[in-house]
């Protein structure tokens, strides 16, 4: 059961959340009954499935695989179009008290701007946070990877965009490729980034058919879920290490329980979003999962996130 004294609530980007556990920009998150549940739901916060100038139908199916370690995905950015979230921003603000943010996916950064430029003008879009590392879509790389690209992307988008702004990374592997990221991100106008994507072009094999789990790009897709875990953890604690202050750190990435929520906010995160473990479960997972926190919290006497935020002991 939820208990009162232990408070879940979190800031960040200007925005307040009740309980820092939200969806990922992914799962269940497309339609308006999707966003609607999630708004009903004990989530922190409403986030979109990342959206692009025109709605899209995504690859061929099937397209979505779980097992018990996790998930792979090629969905290939199915989405209503961007003017469909803007649209529902008032009756989603009306009707539920938490923040409304909007995953931004253009094909193109002539589509990134022209969406920013135009969701910049909604007030009822609490923030924006800009997907970077989609590895779907056939033959468009993922941005986040070319950190010159990334330079010219932040240098334009910053210039049209006055709301708070997220960024969607990917998993980076290396310490000299989180510091390059890092000190590019540090040098902009980003209220937060979030860490991580799915692993991109994994492959999950059926062992009996011999065969590819999902159809598109030869059964390569985003791998999800308790596979990713460490890496998430990673990446939320060095970014943490490595960025500005004031530029929040969201963690996705194996998140199933309790557990694995305390992990990451011990690493540094400011809130903590559910992706394939929502994608299994739907909407109970947030107070299942903020019940679970909360014991743990109890159990160490921690009364708040701050108590415990980002301090991870290493020797
Ligand atoms: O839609 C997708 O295939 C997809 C996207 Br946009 C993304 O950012 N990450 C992912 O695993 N799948």
């Amino acid at each position: 059961m939820n208990d009162t004294n232990i408070s879940l609530a979190t800031a960040f980007a200007g925005l307040e959340l009740h309980s820092c556990l939200y969806n990922a920009s992914g799962p269940w998150c497309t339609t308006r009954e999707d966003l609607d549940s999630i708004g009903k739901s004990s989530s922190g916060a409403i986030l979109t499935k990342s959206c692009t100038l025109e709605e899209r139908a995504g690859n061929p199916s099937p397209r979505y695989y779980e097992n018990q370690l996790g998930s792979i995905n090629s969905m290939g950015l199915p989405n209503k179009g961007y003017k469909f979230y803007g649209e529902i921003a008032a009756d989603i603000q009306s009707d539920f008290d938490k923040p409304y943010l909007i995953s931004v996916s253009g094909l193109s950064l002539k589509n990134n701007l022209y969406m920013l430029a135009e969701l910049n003008g909604n007030s009822n879009v609490s923030a924006i946070e800009l997907n970077l590392s989609c590895p779907n879509v056939p033959g468009k790389p993922q941005t986040a990877y070319d950190f010159k690209q990334v330079v010219h992307v932040l240098t334009e988008v910053t210039k049209v965009n006055a709301k708070p702004l997220g960024i969607k990374l990917p998993p980076y592997f290396d310490i000299i490729h989180f510091e390059e990221m890092a000190a590019i991100i540090n040098e902009f106008e980003v209220s937060f980034v979030t860490c991580v994507n799915s692993i991109g072009n994994g492959l999950v094999i059926d062992v009996e058919k011999e065969a590819v789990v999902i159809r598109p790009k030869g059964g390569f897709g985003g791998i999800g879920g308790d596979y990713i875990k460490p890496t998430a953890l990673a990446n939320v604690r060095k970014f943490r290490e490595l960025l500005r202050k004031d530029i929040a750190v969201i963690a996705c990435g194996g998140v199933k329980n309790g557990v694995d929520a305390f992990e990451h906010i011990l690493c540094g995160a400011d809130a903590v979003q559910i992706g394939t473990q929502y994608h299994r479960e739907g909407t109970s997972c947030f107070s299942r999962i903020a019940a679970e926190l909360q014991d743990i919290m109890k159990n160490k006497g921690y009364a708040k996130l701050s108590d415990f935020k980002g301090k991870l002991i290493q020797y």
